[in-house]
């Protein structure tokens, strides 16, 4: 049995209850073989992949809150500490009913090698609440993120732990959540990103996932001698990665014909307009069914996913799991020749084998989410900078930052992908990539 193999079956013996865990951990594991095999008694004698696969550290509380009727709610609250080799943990928090530690693990696994390879000195963390921030009022949200904090607080710090937003935690639960800090710890310290721009935020980190997906979608495509200018593209999800992915494609020639929320999806075919769409789910943080009362020719698909509209390019900006084998198979079927991903883990394993029979058959073009996302974290690693520097940098300056450093990713993920003899595959690529750094300064560091 290979190295990989016996390190992913003691992890099953381990954690049978953490099926979304273990789905990552394979996942990783299986594409990582070419960089053990070649280093396998370095790695055996020094247990590099069991270290790996385990979080250094997971923290769980209880979170009391009482809701605006005087009702008493108990939520669940996390921080999954999951790899500090190469700097601070670093990683979003997430509030949404289906948060358990299964999913908080897979996205710390995801988000240390995501964070490696951005090249900034940043570790992987991840947390949350199953808390449901849909329908609360401010005063609910606002009590809840003082009661997370009030636990959260002892564990983090702008030096050991920063965390950020990430779905159902935008700028205003940030903002609660950082007042609650300072108030406790009597720090004013970076330690979160993601901040308003009044207090230690940085410009172009609300823009800078969905912006860094589509610099990297650019280069990808332009690397095959395609353009996104005229490209026809589906978006999924309407949250903060979606708009400005929505945004930054139609800046760059492209048509965006969908977005979607939970409930459904809309289909423009004049493109979606990114005012109609932020004014609906930043100001009234209403459902997107709204859009087609307010867009003339746009049409909404209740309890549909986006994935049977005819494209070129699909962006999935919602949550994990939401393109499987047959909404794949779909995709293909209509024209779409590239997927880029803007969630976390979107596209389930079905998925990308028929991605991966497609590049191999006609050169489509994937690129997993670890690389494509990264802008996000990319930029957070910028705002811990300014805010140890105490500037602020102007917005050009920020995302030109943002741009390079998603060409260099698709540079480091390509050119790693064909230096392990697996060309145009960027799964393998990006996992390769971003494991090389961690294991590196794992070994050096020792047995911790
Ligand atoms: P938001 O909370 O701003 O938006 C989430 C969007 O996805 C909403 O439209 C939401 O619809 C939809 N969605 C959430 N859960 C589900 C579900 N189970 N089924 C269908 N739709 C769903 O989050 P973000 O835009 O920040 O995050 C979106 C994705 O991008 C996540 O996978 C996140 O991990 C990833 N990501 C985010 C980064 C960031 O900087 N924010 C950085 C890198 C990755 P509804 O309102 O109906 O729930
Ligand atoms: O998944 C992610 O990379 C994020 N949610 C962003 C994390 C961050 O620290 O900015």
């Amino acid at each position: 049995m290979s190295y990989v193999e016996e390190v992913y079956q003691n992890l099953e013996k381990k954690h049978p209850a953490e099926p979304e865990f273990l789905e990552a951990a394979k996942r990783i594991l299986d594409s990582l073989d070419p960089i053990v095999s070649a280093n396998e008694d370095l790695y055996r004698k020094n247990a590099l992949l069991e270290r790996f696969v385990e979080p250094e550290r997971i923290i769980s509380f209880r979170v009391p809150w009482t809701d605006d009727k005087g009702v008493n709610h108990i939520n669940l609250g996390y921080r999954v500490q999951f790899n500090s080799a190469i700097g601070p943990y670093k990683g979003g928090l997430r509030f949404h009913p289906s948060v358990n530690q299964s999913i908080l693990k897979f996205l710390g696994m995801e988000q240390i090698l995501k964070n490696s390879l951005t090249g900034l000195p940043i570790g992987g963390g991840k947390g949350g609440s199953d808390f449901d921030p849909h329908g609360k009022s401010d005063a609910e949200v606002m009590r809840f993120c003082q009661s997370f904090m009030s636990e959260l607080f002892k564990y983090i710090g702008k030096d050991t732990d920063v965390p950020a937003g990430d779905i159902g935690v935008g700028g205003r639960e940030v903002g609660y959540l950082y007042g609650q800090y300072k108030r406790l710890s009597g720090l004013y310290e970076g330690v979160l990103t993601g901040k308003g721009l009044s207090f230690g935020g940085s410009l172009a980190r609300t823009e800078a996932t969905g912006y860094g997906l589509v610099y990297i979608t650019d280069e990808m495509v332009r690397g095959v001698g395609k353009q996104l200018k005229g490209s026809t593209v589906v978006v999924s999800g309407s949250g903060n990665v979606a708009q400005y992915a929505v945004k930054k494609a139609e800046e760059l020639g492209a048509k965006v014909v969908t977005v979607s929320d939970s409930s459904g999806y809309i289909y423009d075919p004049n493109g979606i307009n990114f005012d109609v769409l932020c004014r609906i789910k930043q100001v009234e943080r209403a459902r997107i069914k709204v859009y087609a009362d307010r867009v003339p020719g746009s049409v909404y698909h209740e309890g549909e996913k986006p994935w049977g509209e005819k494209c070129d390019i699909a962006l999935p900006c919602a949550t994990q799991n939401e393109i499987n084998g047959a909404d794949a198979a779909k995709l293909i079927a209509n024209g779409c020749w590239c997927v880029a991903e803007g969630a976390n883990m979107p596209s389930d394993a079905d998925a990308i084998d028929a991605y991966e029979k497609a590049r191999v058959d006609s050169g489509f073009l994937f690129m997993p989410a670890k690389a494509a996302n990264a802008g996000g974290v990319a930029v957070s690693a910028l705002e811990m900078s300014q805010n140890s520097e105490r500037l602020s940098w102007t917005f050009e300056e920020v995302d030109n930052k943002l741009h390079d450093i998603m060409i260099n990713i698709y540079r480091n993920v390509s050119t790693t992908a064909e230096k392990y003899g697996h060309k145009g595959d960027f799964v393998t690529g990006a996992n390769i990539a971003g494991f090389e750094k961690v294991a590196d300064a794992m070994l050096m560091q020792g047995m911790v």
